[in-house]
């Protein structure tokens, strides 16, 4: 078939190396979750599968050429999985395409990206550099020209392979590609490659969504937006704000897990607990950001939309029409601003707030930035909260004014004299330091109310708080089952480590603990009907948080959901109070009667997800007239 000195061909080589390290790359750098021997079998057939098929292209080519191809092409996909390690270390996710066009945020991560990188990550490449050396030394003797026959039946089973992958996979997954929220079940079904591949058929259909709307999509889910996710809003609270100033902060990186909690005895967040007492504080209320992390979070309170599923829609559709908060405000009379103290066109925030009609946006240059006070991403919090403080007194009242902190940010550095409680002992540098830059940040939000006390601003207030996502990834589950006390980190805990605080501080009024279920969406309804703004004329997928009669689930960005009885997540249905598993659906172990009880909720959700990709996809909004009573 060719000829005698060929032994195994160079392609063969490079498919079985490449490969293999893909696999051990999915097995052990990702945090991929295996439910059954099935799962094991297709994540280990993959990587071989996908390699083949790359690999078995050279064969078409003239044998100069295919060294070539083999060796540039081993080292394009080195760095496509290599890019993915260093993003899956930060965010446990992996790149999307409109991610890649936000080149001028990766720039701007400078500190965050180092700590990403490891030395021994060069060993990621061993494969591509033995291959190289071998097509150098011996790249004669490991191609020839195939024959026709070798050709055909090469290439006929590199394609027979990937069918046969994809039964699998789907047999697996039913509909896997339908379902296009969870990309790490995409990943682990049809390999990280062709996930890219699907990505990009993805980023092409929603850029084509928006041409291809006309609008007749809209009466349908206004329909259900308005009978389903609409409401008044709880009557009792309608007004109780209004003419009032209100001062939105949004805390980096906060989770609930450290609101009355201790490390090593120590309270981690003693003001914030204080505060708690006197606030309305919603314990189970759950982020619902994704890819957009910070901006998905001001999103979804601006909005009461969903964020994309993929990317960030500050970025990919901050062209859009929407009807959100600081319009509404502003049509009320409300003088609307953002205070954050870094670059302004980071998350494309000056496009998108001129967008949706902030007034102003106070961004690093209205600070006075220098190395002393700064550390990590910059300003410290304290001093942005001390140099905000001329601002607020300028402001014409009535005003919202939303504060963005920016110290409590991955990868947590901190000053030694800015330091008031010990580092945690884990194997997790990231959490260790973690609760340094939450207690920084706890007695930052003090000054600012003390602050606030002493210009009187506090009296024309309200003062809203809330964690805008998640610090701490999955990526640190050990440590995170040392510090919770927790036998396993189960995907039920996971989904629960999504809880942000909440906290609403009316001053005058005592506030309580409520622990009905709730998310960012309901943030846009209740602060619109605090200050008496009717809302029911809006179009929101959220509830006013003080409305007894208000929905009765939370749906996360990945099809994960929360009600008052159930959490579920990744075809799992567990009992929300004791995170007892329920049962599996969807699944090839289906075991449906037990989880039942999740299963009206899962069509409802998605769809509301769909819904709202819609919207934003197709821009549909600038076909709807919100004026219209
Ligand atoms: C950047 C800050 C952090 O300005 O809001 O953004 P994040 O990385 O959390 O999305
Ligand atoms: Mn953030």
């Amino acid at each position: 078939m060719f000829k005698k000195k060929l032994q195994m061909p160079l392609y063969i080589i490079a498919a079985l190396l490449f490969g293999l390290k893909t696999y051990i790359v999915y097995r052990f750098l990702f945090n991929i979750s295996l439910e059954n021997g099935m799962q094991e079998f297709i994540l280990f057939i993959n990587p071989f599968v996908t390699a083949y098929f790359f690999f078995v292209l050279s064969i078409f080519f003239k044998q100069r050429r295919q060294i070539k191809y083999i060796k540039y092409s081993m080292l394009i996909g080195s760095l496509i999985v290599y890019f993915n390690i260093v993003f899956y270390r930060n965010f446990t996710d992996f790149i999307t395409i409109p991610l890649l066009f936000q080149g001028s945020n990766a720039a701007d991560l400078g500190s965050s990206v180092l700590g990403l990188i490891k030395y021994w990550d060069i060993a990621l490449f061993l494969d591509v550099i033995i291959v190289w050396i071998l097509a150098k030394k011996y790249g004669e003797q490991l191609t020839t020209s195939f024959t026709k026959r070798y050709k055909r039946i090469a290439f006929a089973l590199s394609l027979a392979l990937l069918v046969g992958n994809y039964a699998l996979a789907e047999a697996e997954r039913p509909q896997l590609l339908q379902r296009t929220f969870d990309r790490e079940y995409l990943v682990k079904n049809i390999g990280l490659f062709y996930y890219h591949i699907y990505d990009a058929v993805l980023h092409s259909k929603s850029k084509a969504q928006r041409v291809l709307a006309d609008g007749n999509e809209l009466a349908e889910i206004a329909d259900y937006m308005k009978e389903e996710t609409t409401t008044k809003g709880s009557e009792e609270f309608h007004g109780i704000a209004e003419g009032k100033n209100v001062i939105f902060v949004s805390l980096e990186s906060l989770q609930s897990f450290v609101i009355d909690n201790t490390m090593n005895g120590e309270e981690v967040t003693p003001f914030l607990n204080s505060l708690i007492d006197e606030s309305y504080y919603f314990e189970n209320f759950y982020h619902q950001t994704e890819q957009g992390k910070t901006s998905d979070s001001e999103f979804i309170i601006e909005n009461s939309l969903y964020p994309s599923p993929r990317g960030a829609v500050y970025f990919t559709h901050a062209q859009n029409d929407f009807h959100s908060l600081p319009e509404i405000l502003g049509e009320n009379d409300y003088y609307t601003s953002v205070l954050h103290p870094n670059n302004k066109s980071f998350w494309n925030r000056d496009v998108m707030y001129d967008n949706i009609g902030y007034d102003h946006f106070y961004d690093d240059t209205a600070y006075d930035v220098t190395d002393e006070n700064s550390v990590g991403w910059g300003l410290k919090d304290k001093d942005f909260f001390e140099q905000s403080i001329p601002y607020l007194e300028e402001m014409p009242q009535p005003y919202y004014a939303k504060f963005i902190t920016l110290t409590n940010h991955y990868p947590f550095d901190l000053d030694e004299e800015d330091a008031t409680i010990d580092q945690y002992d884990s194997n997790s540098n990231t959490l260790n330091k973690y609760f340094q830059t939450v207690r920084y940040m706890d007695e930052a939000v003090e000054d600012f109310f003390d602050y606030l006390k002493e210009t009187g601003i506090y009296d024309d207030s309200i003062i809203i708080l809330m964690g805008d996502h998640y610090g701490i990834s999955d990526f640190h589950k050990k440590a995170m089952k040392m510090y919770l006390d927790e036998d396993e980190y189960t995907d039920y805990l996971h989904v629960q480590l999504q809880r942000v605080p909440f906290i609403v501080h009316i001053p005058g009024q005592e506030g309580k603990v409520i622990s009905k279920i709730a998310g960012q969406v309901d943030v846009k309804p209740t602060i619109l009907n605090l200050l008496g703004i009717d809302s029911d004329t809006d179009l929101s997928f959220g509830t006013d948080l003080f409305d007894d009669e208000r929905k009765d689930y939370v749906a996360l960005r990945d099809g994960s959901f929360i009600t008052d009885d159930y959490v579920y997540t990744k075809d799992q249905c567990y009992d929300r109070e004791t995170g007892e598993l329920l049962g599996l659906i969807n699944t090839a172990t289906d075991d449906e009667d037990e989880a039942a009880a999740c299963k009206p909720y899962i069509e409802k959700v998605e769809n509301e997800l769909n819904y709202s990709d819609q919207i934003i996809f197709g821009d549909l909004f600038r076909f709807y007239d919100f004026d219209k009573k």
